[in-house]
């Protein structure tokens, strides 16, 4: 911001070819929407990339996800500007994150969707960056995954926070919300041994040695436990995780297709997701926020916050001298 009280705060920075890094500090009303007001560029050098998937064809209950990486930008600018709340730094100061918009799909031709997506993850891995996808339904998890693991030669460890397990019965053709994991595991895709699902409050026909945790168990166990249970479980396995916002209560994602009670709030969540800093991570999405059954940007606010907490999970690795490269 200028010292010069004549002279306006900048806006549009996510237009700005030369902002790299550091806080925006625009004004939270105004100005081009980005994830954290992140510059846009679709092609970067950038370690870390933030994009969108604005999929919303394989819902089995209501829809809306389309219109969730939208929303997750618009939420997130509130966060703009502060130090970065609980990590107390700027993750920007040192670490370059873009934005680099939405994946393109044609929803007129919905079994070319998951290779589009494919495609697009494998694009931006093939430059090497960190990629955090905002949602967009969950099936999405499944080509970002299939890329993922092209890129570094070996499954991964899921942290899966849901509260559906999503492996129904899947021949290996449908593009489904709650078939996916099946198809990951079936694919090979997953370290299954390693890999974990939180908040868990429906019943499904197979864990396929998955851990899970129930959402009751999570809540007693409160967010300490939940994330050294969770890191005990994944050791030191390069790992993804894939955050499902119906794993929180309704009343702290109202916003969302599938809802179930007896969920975690936004602050175990934030207060567990804050604390697996030490796992090796290559990937992050959050997905299934539905604006049209949002209220106030609840969901749209929580989403956004967990990606964020994800940045200031990388900011603290680079600090450390961890590469972020997947
Ligand atoms: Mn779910």
């Amino acid at each position: 911001m200028s010292d010069d009280p004549l002279s306006p705060r900048p806006v549009d920075r996510a237009l700005d070819p030369s902002f790299r890094f550091g806080q925006s500090t625009e004004p939270n009303y105004s100005g081009a929407t980005s994830f954290l007001r992140r510059r846009y560029a679709k092609q970067s050098d950038a370690e870390v990339t933030v994009w969108g998937i604005p999929l919303d064809v394989t819902v089995s209950n209501r829809p809306g996800t389309r219109f969730g990486p939208r929303a997750i930008r618009a939420a997130s600018e509130i966060m703009d500007g502060d130090p970065f709340y609980p990590f107390g730094i700027d993750p920007f100061e040192a670490m370059e994150v873009v934005d680099a918009g939405d994946c393109a799909f044609d929803y007129g031709l919905p079994y070319s969707i998951p290779g589009a997506i494919e495609a697009q993850a494998k694009a931006h891995y093939a430059r090497g960056t960190h990629l955090v996808t905002l949602g967009g339904d969950h099936f999405l998890t499944y080509p970002v995954l299939k890329a993922l693991v092209d890129r570094i030669g070996e499954p991964v460890a899921l942290i899966q926070f849901d509260a559906h397990q999503d492996t129904w019965d899947d021949d290996g053709t449908r593009v489904d919300h709650g078939t996916m994991i099946t198809r990951a595991v079936k694919d090979g895709l997953l370290r299954t041994d390693r890999s974990v699902q939180v908040g868990i409050r429906t019943h499904a026909p197979q864990t396929f040695g998955i851990d899970v945790v129930h959402g009751f168990d999570a809540g007693e166990m409160g967010p300490k436990a939940l994330a050294e249970h969770i890191a005990a479980r994944v050791g030191d396995a390069p790992v993804y995780v894939s955050f499902d916002i119906d794993a929180l209560d309704p009343a702290y994602a109202p916003g969302t297709g599938t809802p179930v009670c007896g969920g975690l709030t936004t602050r175990e969540a934030i207060s567990c997701l804050r604390r697996l800093g030490g796992l090796n991570l290559k990937g992050f999405d959050v997905v299934e926020v539905s604006p049209p059954f949002d209220h106030a940007e609840i969901t749209a606010l929580a989403g956004a916050s967990l990606a964020a907490c994800y940045l200031g999970l990388l900011a603290e690795r680079k600090a450390k001298g961890f590469s972020l490269k997947p």
